[in-house]
């Protein structure tokens, strides 16, 4: 919004034809959501409080969460909030990009919010059913894979991370791809969101890497220097992703141990379906497997655990899944199982960097 009605302005004072510049407005559009989730929190926190949306937690889990029991959860309402006002605070709104990945935040915070309402508020034990909840996630991810496959000259070929020459074109098949990138995303990362701080410090480092990638590709110099594809227009994705880096560490702030609000399905499975539309957009969608990998890493330990368990009628690989779960019950304390996940994240996020230079 600003950028349309400061920018033209630039003709009387040179001052804001600074407005233009995506870096600058990425910038603030971080400051923005972060002070917006700083500022907020602790009324959201006492509004949730008062509303009774308290944690129930499972007697079967880790015996050191049992005292987290009270812990007023939905905090992803301030997350989804503060990422959307500050995108369109800050974002040139005539970009289908920012559109897309709005509709997809919104639309998994939506199907997040109900599950959330509906176990929180309504007090329901299980919330939206698996399949439910499911077709939902589908439905909003289609209707984002459609529009991005008719956004004019968007390419339907996959980037297949270190080898350059590997593209495989998927055809319409893409719409059906990015559906299951998106979807994927939004599952691993809510499986992921089980300790203070787990999720949110990878979606923050996840957010960053792909504010550099989305860069790039929006600018047709770097793209064609760097060798990745140019994506007329996902320049504007970079004034999101800063959205989204500054919203997680202004709810970092309340979240980080011992924490003060989760953010429930509304935060886990808005933000990762979004990572997943930015990896479809900047046409990095594999590499999300390396930049997000932690959240791979926690969702193949659910699926090998399950499979497993079903498979040898009751035996474990871990102690119990996904794997933050296994470290807690061996003893390690959970700040450290915390910081030693975003360890690997930031690790994992450098490894996905490079791929800028190795192909
Ligand atoms: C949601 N939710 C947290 C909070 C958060 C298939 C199966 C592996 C699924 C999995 C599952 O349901 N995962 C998805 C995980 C819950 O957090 C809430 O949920 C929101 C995210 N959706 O925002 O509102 C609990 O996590 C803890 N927490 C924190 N700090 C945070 O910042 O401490 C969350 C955020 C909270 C709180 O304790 O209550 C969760 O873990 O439930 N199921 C499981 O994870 C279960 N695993 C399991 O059953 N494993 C089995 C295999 C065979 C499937 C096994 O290994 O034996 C465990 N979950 C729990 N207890 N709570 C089992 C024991």
């Amino acid at each position: 919004m600003l950028y349309h009605l400061l920018y033209p302005l630039h003709t009387l004072f040179s001052v804001l034809n600074v407005f233009r510049y995506i870096t600058f407005r990425t910038i603030y559009a971080s400051l923005t959501a972060f002070f917006i989730c700083f500022f907020l929190g602790p009324w959201v926190i006492e509004r949730l409080t008062r509303m009774q949306v308290g944690q129930y937690i499972r007697d079967d889990g880790p015996k050191s969460h049992l005292g987290k029991a009270g812990t007023p959860t939905m905090g992803g309402v301030l997350i989804v909030a503060a990422i959307t006002l500050s995108t369109l605070l800050w974002g040139d709104l005539t970009d289908p990009f920012i559109w897309i990945a709005l509709l997809v935040l919104l639309g998994f915070g939506a199907v997040g919010f109900a599950d959330d309402y509906l176990m929180q508020i309504k007090k329901q034990s299980k919330g939206l059913s698996v399949r439910g909840k499911l077709l939902l996630q589908a439905g909003v991810a289609l209707a984002a894979g459609v529009w991005v496959y008719l956004t004019p000259n968007f390419s339907t070929e996959v980037t297949v991370p270190f080898f350059k020459t590997v593209t495989p074109d998927l055809g319409w098949g893409y719409v059906i791809f990015a559906m299951l990138v998106i979807v994927g995303a939004s599952n691993a990362v809510n499986l992921t969101d089980g300790l203070d701080g787990l999720a949110i410090g990878p979606v923050i480092i996840a957010a960053t890497t792909y504010m550099v990638f989305a860069y790039i590709a929006g600018h047709v110099k770097i793209a064609n220097y760097l060798q990745i594809t140019y994506v007329p227009g996902c320049g504007e994705l970079t004034v999101l992703c800063g959205a989204m880096a500054g919203a997680g560490l202004g709810f970092l702030w309340f979240n980080a141990y011992p924490a003060q609000v989760f953010m429930g399905d509304t935060g886990s499975l808005s933000l990762g379906a979004t990572l997943g539309v930015i990896a479809v957009i900047t046409k990095q969608e594999i590499l999300l497997v390396l930049v997000g990998g932690l959240f791979v890493i926690e969702a193949l330990s659910v699926i090998f655990q399950v499979g497993f368990f079903k498979m040898t009628s009751g035996r474990r690989i871990f102690r119990m899944a996904p794997l933050h779960h296994h470290f807690e019950l061996k003893g390690w304390p959970e700040p450290k199982v915390i910081v030693r996940f975003w360890i690997i994240a930031i690790a994992l996020a450098l490894l996905a960097m490079s791929t800028l230079k190795l192909r």
